[in-house]
């Protein structure tokens, strides 16, 4: 009489991201809030990184997460812009400084490309500051478009200048 049965939770990464006002309070709380849409099973530890891009502004903390979730794709987009808002985020230039940042790395093994979200994301395998702490939680993790490894993908990075701020945060 019932089919009760809840989704399969889907498996994401999360690339976190702050270089304005009290960076690691804001990642922690963001963290902290992404439940009960979203459960984190483990995150990376926290690095300071240079701005990558845009440089001329602050350097950013960095830290990536692996959880699980119900949300389809366009919805969890959507939670996480509106908790983006909720922490103070406002929007400037592509780029720019920002009180936080949550993107979607990785979700399941998905290929996914429309006009407001493309996984995985479309950076991924250019940014230090995602691949190095992406390695901690998933060295062997297969890049879905590029079939490359994580670890293998860090290693062709030019010298990183990432440095280890907490391994617990
Ligand atoms: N995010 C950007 C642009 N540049 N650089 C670092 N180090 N860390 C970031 O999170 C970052 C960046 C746009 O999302
Ligand atoms: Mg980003
Ligand atoms: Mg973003």
């Amino acid at each position: 009489m019932f089919n009760r049965t809840s989704p399969t939770p889907h498996q994401v990464y999360l690339g976190l991201g702050a270089n304005l006002g009290d960076r690691a309070a804001t990642l922690r709380a963001a963290r902290a809030r992404l439940a009960p849409s979203f459960t984190v099973l483990g995150c990376s530890s926290l690095y300071q990184t240079p701005p990558w891009g845009v440089t001329d502004q602050p350097p950013f903390l960095n830290a990536v997460c692996y959880g699980q979730t119900a949300l389809a794709p366009a919805e969890l987009l959507t939670f996480l812009k509106a908790l983006e808002r909720d922490l103070g985020r406002i929007a400037t230039r592509r780029w720019g400084p920002r009180a936080i940042d949550l993107d979607i790395l990785l979700f399941d093994d998905l290929i996914l490309q429309t006009p407001t979200l493309t996984i995985p994301h479309p950076l991924l395998h250019e940014r230090p500051f995602v691949l190095i702490p992406l390695r901690e939680l998933a060295p062997d993790l297969r890049h879905p478009a590029l079939g490359t490894t994580i670890a293998d993908l860090a290693q062709a990075l030019p010298e990183p200048d990432l440095q280890v701020i907490a391994q617990a945060w």
